[in-house]
C-alpha cells in the first residue's frame, strides 16, 4: 500500500512539475496565415507578434496557447527550429546554463581577479546593493587608481535589462582589456594614464539571476509590486522627465516597461544616481541589445537637443569605428527615432549632467538573427568591434576635459586599421533601414529594403497591432 502511494506521489510529481515548468518556460515560434479572421482571433488571445513574412504572421506561443490555437481552429506551422539558435548548426553548445556569459558570481569573481592581478590600475568599488542584496560593483581603471586625480572620467554601464546578457560582456571585457594591455600598448597606457574609466558591468544582478535560472526573457529588476506582479524597468526609472507620458513608459505594474512608483524608486537606479553625484563624469555609454544602434538624447521627445551636432558627430564617428572592425553596421540616430521612452538612463545623464550619453544596442540586428541570444563565439567579435568606439569616447573626454565641449575631429589615437575608409555601402544600408511612422508618430516598420522578401507591414485597420513594431514586441 505504502509502496503504491509513494509510487503515485513520485509519478504525479514527475508529471505535474514538468508540466507546470513547461507552461511557464517554454515558448515556441509558430506562423499562421495572415488574414483578417485570424488576426482578429490572435489579437483576442493577446499573443506576442514577432514579424510578418510572405503573408504569414509569426508569433511566440507558450504551452497553453497551443490549446487556444487548436480551439480557435487556427492552423499553424511550428517555426522554432528555423530560427536561431537551432538554425545555426555550427555553434558549439553552451556549457552550463549560462555558458560563456557571466552570472553575477562570475562577474564578481572576474572583477576581484582583475583587482588582484593589476592592483596598480584596477580597483573594485561597491556602489550599491540590489533589492535581493546582491552587490552592484564599479570597476575603476586608472593610473594611481587609489587616488582621486583630476582626470577625465568616463562611465560604461551594462545590463539594465536582465535578458540582455551580451551587455554584461562588453563593458566587462573592456575593463579586462584595459587592465591587460596597460604598459604593453602605448595607446591604452596613454588613455589609462589620463583618465579614470569606470565600469558597472552588471546593474541588474537580480534580474540576470532570474533570467539565467528561471525565465530567459526576464527584463526588469525583481521588485515585488505587491499585486502579484514583479519588476520595474530600470531603464524607465530615472529622474529626468520620469513618467512624462504613458507611452514612453507604463504606470502598469505588469508591463515590461513599468516605470516604478516614483523616479529612482529602485536601489539599482539609485546606485547610478548616487554614483554620478560622487564623481565627475564626462561621458557615458550604457549597453543594451539588440538592434545595432547608437542612440543619443532625447528619448522622451522628438525634439533634438541643443548639443545635437556634438552628439550626432560622436555617434557617427563611433558607428564608423565599429563598422571598420567586422563590417557590422550600427545605425546612429536620436533615441526618439527608435521609439519614445521616458525615464531612461541616457536622457537623465544628458538632461541633468549635460554630458554626451549614448545607448548602444549591441547585435544582432534583428529578432530573426537571434534577438536576445548571442552566440558564444560572437562575444569576442562583438567586444572587438565596440572597443575602438569606447576608446574613442574616452579619448574625446580626455581632450575635452576642463574645457567647453568641442565637436570632435577624427582622433589621432585611433589606429590606422580602425579608421573608416569612405564607404558607400554604409550610406545605402542606413537609408535602407529608415523608419516609417504611424499617425502617432511611432515607427511601424524597420527593415532592410534591400531584402525585398521581408515584409513587416502592420495589419491594416487594427490599431492595436499597428503599434506593435519590432521593438515593442521585444518587450511584450
Ligand atoms: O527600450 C529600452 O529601454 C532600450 N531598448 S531595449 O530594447 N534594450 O530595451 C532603448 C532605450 C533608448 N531610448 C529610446 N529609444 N528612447
Ligand atoms: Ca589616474
Ligand atoms: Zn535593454
Amino acid at each position: 500500500m505504502t509502496k503504491k502511494i509513494i509510487f503515485l506521489i513520485v509519478t504525479l510529481s514527475l508529471v505535474l512539475i514538468p508540466l507546470k515548468a513547461q507552461d511557464y518556460l517554454i515558448k515556441e515560434i509558430v506562423s499562421v496565415e495572415k488574414n483578417r479572421k485570424t488576426i482578429k482571433k490572435l489579437q483576442e488571445m493577446s499573443l506576442d507578434f514577432l514579424m510578418e513574412r510572405n503573408n504569414r504572421i509569426y508569433i511566440m506561443v507558450g504551452y497553453n496557447d497551443f490549446f487556444k490555437l487548436y480551439e480557435e481552429n487556427i492552423p499553424y506551422t511550428l517555426e522554432t527550429y528555423n530560427f536561431y539558435p537551432f538554425k545555426q548548426k555550427k555553434l558549439s553548445p553552451q556549457g552550463g546554463v549560462n555558458g560563456a556569459f557571466h552570472s553575477y558570481r562570475e562577474v564578481e569573481q572576474e572583477l576581484l581577479n582583475l583587482e588582484n592581478t593589476y592592483p596598480e590600475i584596477a580597483s573594485v568599488l561597491k556602489i550599491g546593493e540590489s533589492l535581493e542584496g546582491r552587490n552592484i560593483y564599479a570597476l575603476k581603471i586608472s593610473d594611481h587608481v587609489h587616488l582621486d586625480e583630476n582626470e577625465a572620467e568616463v562611465l560604461f554601464i551594462g545590463c539594465h535589462h536582465a535578458r540582455e546578457w551580451i551587455s554584461v560582456e562588453v563593458p566587462l571585457m573592456l575593463g579586462k582589456y584595459l587592465a591587460e594591455n596597460y604598459g604593453n600598448n602605448s595607446e591604452v597606457t596613454d588613455i589609462v594614464d589620463q583618465s579614470e574609466i569606470w565600469i558597472v558591468p552588471l546593474l541588474n544582478p537580480d534580474g540576470l539571476y532570474y533570467s539565467i535560472h528561471f525565465y530567459r526573457y526576464w527584463r526588469k529588476n525583481r521588485r515585488d509590486n505587491r499585486d502579484g506582479t514583479y519588476g520595474v524597468d530600470l531603464n524607465r526609472n530615472y529622474g529626468y522627465k520620469w513618467g512624462y507620458d504613458n507611452s514612453g513608459s507604463s504606470p502598469n505594474t505588469a508591463s515590461n516597461v513599468f516605470r516604478g512608483m516614483t523616479a529612482f524608486s529602485e536601489p539599482e537606479s539609485q546606485a547610478i544616481r548616487d554614483f554620478y553625484a560622487s564623481r565627475n563624469f564626462q561621458a557615458m555609454i550604457t549597453y543594451h541589445n539588440y538592434s545595432q544602434l547608437i542612440l543619443y538624447p532625447w528619448g522622451y521627445t522628438e525634439e533634438l537637443t541643443e548639443q545635437n551636432d556634438l552628439l550626432s558627430q560622436i555617434a557617427s564617428d563611433m558607428s564608423g569605428l565599429i563598422e571598420s572592425v567586422n563590417g557590422r553596421i550600427y545605425v546612429d540616430e536620436p533615441a526618439s527615432s527608435l521609439y519614445l521612452t521616458n525615464g531612461d538612463t541616457t536622457d537623465w545623464s544628458f538632461g541633468v549632467y549635460g554630458i554626451p550619453s549614448f545607448t548602444i544596442e549591441l547585435p544582432p540586428e534583428g529578432w530573426e538573427y537571434g534577438g536576445f541570444f548571442n552566440a558564444e563565439e560572437d562575444i569576442q567579435p562583438i567586444f572587438n568591434e565596440n572597443l575602438p568606439a569606447a576608446l574613442y569616447l574616452i579619448d574625446w573626454s580626455v581632450q575635452n576635459f576642463g574645457s567647453s565641449l568641442r565637436i570632435p575631429e577624427r582622433r589621432r589615437m585611433i589606429p590606422e586599421k580602425w579608421i573608416l575608409k569612405p564607404n558607400h555601402r554604409k550610406k545605402q544600408l542606413k537609408q535602407g533601414r529608415r523608419i516609417i511612422r504611424d499617425s502617432q508618430h511611432k515607427p511601424v516598420k524597420r527593415e532592410k529594403i534591400k531584402d525585398s522578401k521581408v515584409k513587416f507591414n502592420p495589419p491594416a485597420q487594427s490599431p492595436k497591432s499597428k503599434t506593435k513594431n519590432r521593438k515593442e514586441i521585444k518587450k511584450s
